[in-house]
């Protein structure tokens, strides 16, 4: 048992309490994390506001962490004391149905544990005074010691500064990848992205990798926009400035809609205009961003029956112990700028400030050091 520094979600809707909780040692298959720096991403928000269905309380939330290993369980073999890793709320068992189809990053080898807040074998490491707190997405980066399962672990460069490609973890692997595995853009193509928060910027970034020539961003907050075109954006719209439907906007300066758009807000009204600003017969929507318990998406069939295609995508499409180490080679090389991510840093005492500069609309990403 290790005594950790954590950020503890009591309830919903609540602020979280930075105190001191037991974190049991790794069992069969597990291992025992210190995490170094962790990102704070909209997911976080999402679930601590009581709108994600799966949130449960009390429980360590995060999910863009990096971190060392500092203790093996029993029986595990691909990883050892002193590797820097990113822990995956995807992770890649390589033996499922799911891992063996060779079409989907969504391994379902843990889902289920993992969606009720335990581990695999149904229990939790993390307690206060005897009291269990729940993990969360399988990874819990909010505490500066986490057990995640191996499989949940991808292996990174240890030269890679940790309080950087954390963010490799969630938003800016789940951007870039929605760009280049999901929807597949290709060269010369057009995209709107709708949200400008550190989804919408990956997907940016995997705009200009995948070649398109005309990146159109859009956000009701103007005071996005400067990274946005400084990533690549090539002209960025603001909803409110409008009369007519953003959707009919988009239209109008793209000759009848955009080939590709994806969706990183969460917000069903603004998953439909995404797809319906979509060009006839071809354009393709990735939906991205998470909404909330009882949200339906809706259009008129005819959009779909006109050739528009609606998707989603979950991590970018990435198998994480296999691909997400060549992210942060590439991180390495200087193709992501993380940096320009990382508008804020801070201790885990002030990780409430996080969540405040996010609804405020003032950060993109805020890592928190511990
Ligand atoms: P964020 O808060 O940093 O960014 C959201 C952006 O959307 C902000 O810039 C905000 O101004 C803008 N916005 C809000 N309402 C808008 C509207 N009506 N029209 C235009 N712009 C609007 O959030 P983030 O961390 O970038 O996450 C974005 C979404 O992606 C969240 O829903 C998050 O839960 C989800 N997400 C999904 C995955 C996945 O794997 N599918 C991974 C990470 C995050
Ligand atoms: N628990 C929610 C859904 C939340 C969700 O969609 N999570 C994304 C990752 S968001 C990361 O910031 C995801 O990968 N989902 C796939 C999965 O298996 O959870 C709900 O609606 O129940
Ligand atoms: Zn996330």
């Amino acid at each position: 048992m290790v005594r950790s520094r954590a950020a503890v979600a009591w309830a919903a809707g609540q602020p979280l309490e930075v105190t001191e909780i037991d974190v049991e040692g790794p069992r069969a298959g597990e291992v025992l994390l210190r995490v170094v720096a962790t990102g704070v991403c909209h997911t976080d928000a999402f679930t601590l506001s009581g709108a994600d269905p799966e949130g449960i309380f009390p429980a360590v939330l995060g999910h863009e962490g990096g971190a060392v290993v500092v203790e093996v369980g029993p029986g595990v073999t691909s990883l050892a004391v002193g590797d820097h890793v990113i822990p995956l709320y995807t992770p890649e068992c390589r033996s499922c149905r799911f891992c063996l189809s060779g079409k989907t990053n969504l391994c379902q080898a843990i889902r289920a544990t993992q969606g009720r807040g335990l581990m695999p074998d149904g229990s939790s490491r993390f307690s206060r005074n005897g009291q269990s707190i729940h993990h969360y997405m399988g990874t819990s980066t909010f505490s500066e010691y986490t057990v995640v399962p191996e499989i949940a672990v991808a292996k990174i460069a240890p030269e890679a500064p940790l309080e950087k490609v954390c963010l490799l973890g969630c938003g800016v692997t789940t951007g870039i990848g929605a760009v280049l595995n999901t929807a597949k853009v290709e060269p010369g193509s057009s995209v709107a992205v709708f949200g400008l928060g550190g989804i919408g910027l990956a997907v940016i970034i995997g705009a200009v990798m995948a070649g398109a020539e005309r990146i159109i961003g859009i956000d009701t907050n103007p005071d996005k926009f400067a990274i946005a075109g400084q990533l690549g954006a090539t002209e960025c719209l603001d909803p409110k400035a409008f009369d007519a439907p953003i959707q009919e906007v988009v239209i109008d300066r793209t000759d009848g809609g955009v080939d590709y758009s994806f969706e990183c807000i969460g917000n069903v009204q603004v998953m439909r205009a995404a797809l319906e600003c979509c060009h006839k017969g071809w354009g393709e929507s990735t939906i991205i961003g998470v909404a909330g318990a009882g949200q339906e998406i809706a259009t008129r069939p005819f959009q779909l029956v006109t050739g528009r295609v609606w998707r989603g995508s979950a991590f970018g499409g990435v198998r994480g112990r296999s691909e997400l180490p060549g992210y942060v080679d590439r991180f390495q090389q200087g193709e992501i700028p993380l940096d320009t991510f990382i508008t804020h840093t801070m201790g885990l005492e002030d990780i409430n400030r996080a969540f405040d500069l996010m609804h405020a609309g003032q950060s993109i990403r805020s890592v928190i050091h511990f």
